[in-house]
């Protein structure tokens, strides 16, 4: 189904007048739709067909949507915040529905577009980053009472890194599309990282951390931020809240965030990891968890964020390997290129280890 067609069945205000490509994601098709009014003015909102092939079961992911989505509503509310920009709101379809499905099984949904905001790849500065660590952390916090027991998980081990791994040692052994020889080094740096897979795994397998409902994929882009005021606004992209570690959330965004270039640069001169940004993100989030990190997850936090960049590199590693079957691509290296960012910013992250322990330790 067309994106307009799929606009037409939700209870818009105005008429629909555009529905174009919209954002950065790799993983939805993402439209802003504008809607004029006769006496003038108009609105927007965000339009998404979900995707089919990451996500099978769309329907269980939107029954998390929407629990997830009403719960925060009323922390919002509870907070004093505006819940109309603080929490994404679902659109009612016009027979309504929460979503719709289309007749070949397409899911779409829709809710408001928060204007005003940006969805930023690189942060401007410390003080964004600190306060984009803050909004994240205090998703976490205001999710503290929801039963995480209750959701679907919609990925099975999306940040289990081990069976990352597996599904990565498949893929170079099948080799699909004859593509190893052009990533030997690439491959040679994930063999070497084997025994460090394990790290969180094992610390929730033995019970030494707690399991949260947490974001999954806090990356700075899944975080709209106000462009007058820099601030944080809305943690969107809820695809993947299950149940996980806060230390998913901590190391992803550090991943996303501590880079000096983006993660498809290609003059890999330009990636650095910064302690700076480091040190602002560690204490926004700290600060957004609002007391309730254990000393245990405290001790882990650099070791995450290494982990979940190099697993992320692997991800893209794995899908270069396999023929980019999973994540967007705009050219046929484009998942390889990713993949060597994340590994540089990895071996920065290993070289300063004790730094980045030193400066959690202080947050
Ligand atoms: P994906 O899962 O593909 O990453 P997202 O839900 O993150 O999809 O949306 C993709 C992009 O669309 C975001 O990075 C952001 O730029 C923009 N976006 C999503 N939701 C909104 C919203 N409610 N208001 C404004 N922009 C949004
Ligand atoms: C995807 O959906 P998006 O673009 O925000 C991916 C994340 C990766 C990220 C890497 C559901 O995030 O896990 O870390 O790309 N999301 C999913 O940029 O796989
Ligand atoms: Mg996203």
């Amino acid at each position: 189904m067309n994106e307009y067609a799929a606009a037409d069945k939700f209870a818009f205000d105005g008429t629909v007048t555009d529905v174009s490509l919209y954002g950065n994601g790799h993983i939805n098709d993402t439209y802003a739709v504008t809607c004029d009014f006769d006496c003038g003015g108009r609105l927007r909102y965000i339009l998404q067909r979900l995707n089919a092939n990451v996500f099978p079961d769309r329907a269980g992911l939107m029954r998390n949507m929407i629990r997830v989505t009403d719960f925060l509503r009323e922390a919002v509310i509870r907070d004093g915040g505006d819940p109309e920009r603080e929490c994404l709101n679902l659109i009612p379809t016009r027979d309504g529905g929460r979503y719709y499905t289309s007749p070949e099984g397409e899911v779409w949904r829709a809710t408001q577009f928060i204007e005003n905001t940006d969805a930023y790849l690189v942060a401007d500065d410390d003080e964004m980053f600190r306060d984009a660590g803050r909004a994240f952390g205090k998703f976490i916090a205001r999710l503290s009472d929801f039963d995480a027991d209750t959701l679907f998980e919609v990925i099975p081990g999306f940040h289990n890194t081990v069976g990352r791994y597996a599904a990565f040692e498949k893929a170079l052994a099948e080799d699909k599309c004859s593509r190893a020889a052009t990533a030997a080094a690439e491959t040679a740096f994930v063999l070497a990282r084997r025994e460090g897979c394990s790290v969180l795994t094992d610390a929730l397998q033995k019970g030494e951390i707690p399991v949260r409902v947490t974001h999954n994929d806090t990356k700075l882009n899944n975080v709209l931020i106000d462009v007058d005021t820099k601030r944080a606004v809305c943690v969107i992209d809820l695809d993947t809240v299950m149940p996980g570690t806060m230390l998913y959330d901590f190391g992803d965004g550090v991943r996303a965030g501590c880079s000096t270039a983006k993660e498809d640069e290609k003059d890999l001169d330009k990636v650095d990891f910064d302690m700076g940004l480091f040190r602002a993100f560690a204490g926004g989030f700290l600060c957004g968890m609002e007391g309730s990190v254990t000393e245990r997850e405290r001790a882990l936090m650099p070791a995450a964020a290494r982990l979940m960049t190099f697993e992320c590199g692997m991800r893209f590693l794995t899908d270069y390997l396999s023929g980019d079957t999973y994540f967007k691509t705009a050219y046929p290296e484009h998942n390889l290129v990713r993949a060597r960012t994340q590994f540089k910013l990895v071996e920065r992250m290993e070289a300063l280890a004790d730094e980045m322990a030193a400066a959690v330790a202080e947050a």
